[in-house]
Order: C-alpha cells, then sequence, then structure tokens
C-alpha cells in the first residue's frame, strides 16, 4: 500500500495516475515515470500516447507542443513523412518540419513590391507581378494569362488550349508566351519571348462544366529569372485559404465586359469567397476543385483575357502562392457573382508529377 502523508493508506496504483487518492494530493507529488510520459497531472502514460491526436493524459498534455502530428487532410507534410498541425507553415520564415522542408523551394512569390482582363482594377507597376504571362497565339494576339512555375513551366487554363472548329490551340508551336512584361506589344530589355515545346492539359478537363481547368505549357528554352520574371509559390495540397482574405487578380483581359483588351497589366484586389455560398449565388456550378473570388456588390473582377491567368494571395510574411488559376463566371463583375478560379491546392501533385515542381 502506499502511506499519504495524511496516513491514510491507498493502493500501490493510487501513486502517480493522476488522481488524488489521499486526499491531500500526496500520492501525486514527486512522480517521475521512468521509460514513459509524465503528463501536467503526473499520470504516466506510454512514449508512444504523446502527439497521436488522443488525449491520453485527460489534461490533453500529452498533444500540446507537438512537432509532429498524425498526418491528416488538415496537416502539412513534410519530406521525412511527419505531419504538423500549424496552419500554411511553408515560407512563413520559422522552420517548423525538424526536416527543414516547409522552409525550402521558397525562391518565389516575391516581387519588387512588398504590396500587401480586369474590371475594377488599375495599372500594375513594372515588376509588382513576375510571375504573370502574356499568351499569344500566332496571328491573334493576347489570348489568356498563364503564371510562371519555374525556369520552364507555365500554369494556365485547360480552356485555354482546347481545339476550336477555327483555330488549334492545342498546338504547342502555334504559341508564344511573354514574361517579364507589362505593356503589351512594348517589348524591353526586361521582357522574354519564348516558344512553347509542350502543352499538357489535365485529362479530366470538363469543356461543360469546366472541371478541372487546368494546364502545364513547358517553354522551348528556359529562361532566366530576374527581378521582372520569377515563379509564384505552389501552395501544397493542404494549404488552406480561409473565406474573406484578400487576394489579387491581374491581367490584360476587357476591363468591361464585351469591351477590348487593355494594353497595360491590371491588378484588382478582391477578396476569396466561401464555397457554399458561391455555390448558391452560381446555380450549384462550383465543383470542390473551383475556389471563388471576388467583390459581392460587384464592379471589380477578371473577364475575358485574363483566363489562366493568376489569382495571388499572400502569406504571412508577404510571399505570394497561387491560390487559382482564372477560369470562369457568370458574366463579368456582376452583383453576387464572383469569378470562379481552378483550386490550384487540388492539383498539387498533378503539377509535381507531370513538371517535378
Ligand atoms: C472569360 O471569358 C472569363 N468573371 C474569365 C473569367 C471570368 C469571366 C469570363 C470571371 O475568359
Amino acid at each position: 500500500m502506499f502511506q499519504c502523508n495524511n496516513n491514510k493508506c491507498v493502493s500501490n496504483t493510487s501513486h502517480c495516475n493522476g488522481w488524488d487518492d489521499c486526499g491531500d494530493n500526496s500520492d501525486e507529488i514527486n512522480c517521475t515515470c521512468p521509460g514513459k510520459f509524465q503528463c501536467n497531472n503526473n499520470r504516466c502514460v506510454s512514449n508512444t500516447s504523446q502527439c497521436d491526436s488522443w488525449d491520453d493524459c485527460g489534461d490533453n498534455s500529452d498533444e500540446i507542443n507537438c512537432t509532429s502530428v498524425v498526418c491528416s487532410a488538415f496537416t502539412f507534410h513534410c519530406s521525412n513523412g511527419l505531419c504538423i498541425s500549424k496552419l500554411n507553415p511553408e515560407c512563413d520564415g520559422e522552420q517548423d518540419c525538424e526536416d527543414g522542408s516547409d522552409e525550402a523551394n521558397c525562391d518565389c512569390g516575391t516581387s519588387l513590391y512588398s504590396s500587401t482582363r480586369i474590371v475594377g482594377g488599375r495599372g500594375a507597376n513594372v515588376g509588382e507581378w513576375p510571375w504573370q504571362v502574356s499568351l499569344h497565339f500566332k496571328g491573334l494576339g493576347h489570348m489568356c494569362g498563364a503564371s510562371v512555375l519555374s525556369d520552364r513551366w507555365l500554369l494556365t487554363a485547360a480552356h485555354c488550349v482546347q481545339d476550336t472548329t477555327v483555330y488549334k490551340l492545342s498546338q504547342a508551336h502555334k504559341w508564344e508566351a511573354f514574361l517579364g512584361l507589362q505593356v503589351q506589344n512594348q517589348t524591353n530589355e526586361w521582357t522574354v519571348k519564348r516558344g512553347v515545346k509542350q502543352i499538357i492539359a489535365h485529362r479530366y478537363y470538363n469543356r461543360y462544366t469546366e472541371d478541372s481547368d487546368i494546364a502545364l505549357m513547358e517553354l522551348d528554352t528556359r529562361v532566366s529569372l530576374t527581378q521582372h520574371i520569377r515563379p509564384i509559390c505552389l501552395p501544397s495540397s493542404t494549404y488552406f485559404f480561409p473565406s474573406g482574405q484578400e487576394a489579387w487578380i491581374t491581367g490584360w483581359g476587357t476591363t468591361l465586359q464585351g469591351g477590348a483588351a487593355t494594353a497595360i497589366l491590371q491588378k484588382a484586389e478582391v477578396k476569396i469567397i466561401n464555397s457554399r455560398l458561391c455555390n448558391i449565388l452560381l446555380n450549384y456550378r462550383v465543383t470542390g476543385n473551383m475556389l471563388c473570388a471576388g467583390v459581392l456588390s460587384g464592379g471589380v473582377d477578371t473577364c475575358k483575357g485574363d483566363s489562366g491567368g493568376p489569382l495571388s494571395v499572400a502569406n504571412s510574411r508577404g510571399r505570394f502562392f497561387l491560390a487559382g488559376v482564372t477560369s470562369w463566371g457568370k458574366g463579368c463583375a456582376r452583383i453576387y457573382a464572383p469569378g470562379v478560379y481552378t483550386r490550384v491546392t487540388k492539383y498539387r501533385s498533378w503539377i509535381k508529377q507531370k513538371t517535378g515542381v
């Protein structure tokens, strides 16, 4: 038996079991847990109880300060196979994974400006969106936007590269990509033009529902990354973009529904819109592979010619991540009709598989 300080006798198993069996707590002091994990309430639990997402201690102390947790759709997967529960840990300037993989490949998403066809926007500054690309179809000029992922891969929309009865838009050699561009037809020392070697449209792209509206373009030769040509960061599959978060749309598309494309790259701030709300507003056409963003009161939106371009969202350190690819909408900039973007997190492994990026 265990003798309490108040001389009461309690069973030996009462010693250090996390409960005050003596009444004066003396069975719960001077506890150690040889070979085991000691909870804040002094209970001893097996070492494997730590950070297994179960409250084995009873006071949750085996589940706090966990660097690694059980992997799920809501955790970041470190390269060493362990997972961490911190929200959007990648490239936030703090090492969260033991192996540092959350801070690897972070040379992306920054521009000359650390600023916290577009309708309702304004002209962008030179070098402000260095991942923005203008895609020209030979003979037709600017058709779509794209984003720089690396020195040879671009990401755009699948609907930009679907053949029509007149134009073979799926043929790589008929496209030209302009990188580091600010004003259409005004190339300068910062601007780079490249042919396209290969187009990979997602095999599940559906032209009726616009689901999986995503495509990759491989440049015919690599570009040098400069202050005017830089990749945007790709979010991991578990990256979370909360509704209400500010996002930026950019492009050379029309500035009025039915209007003409713009010469100067335009930018506008929008907000991520809750998917359920968006689905109601857009007649239940929003799938889980889409993300809505806009201004519900109307007047600010992407439009024809902006397709394929980026929906850019800054992280806690001002580094931009590619939340979406401009895809479709019910008209442009209408009240209660946000723009719809391909949800890039859903295609993170597909991008990795096809490009290695
Ligand atoms: C288009 O026609 C288009 N408001 C792109 C985006 C949106 C509407 C139309 C979103 O390419």
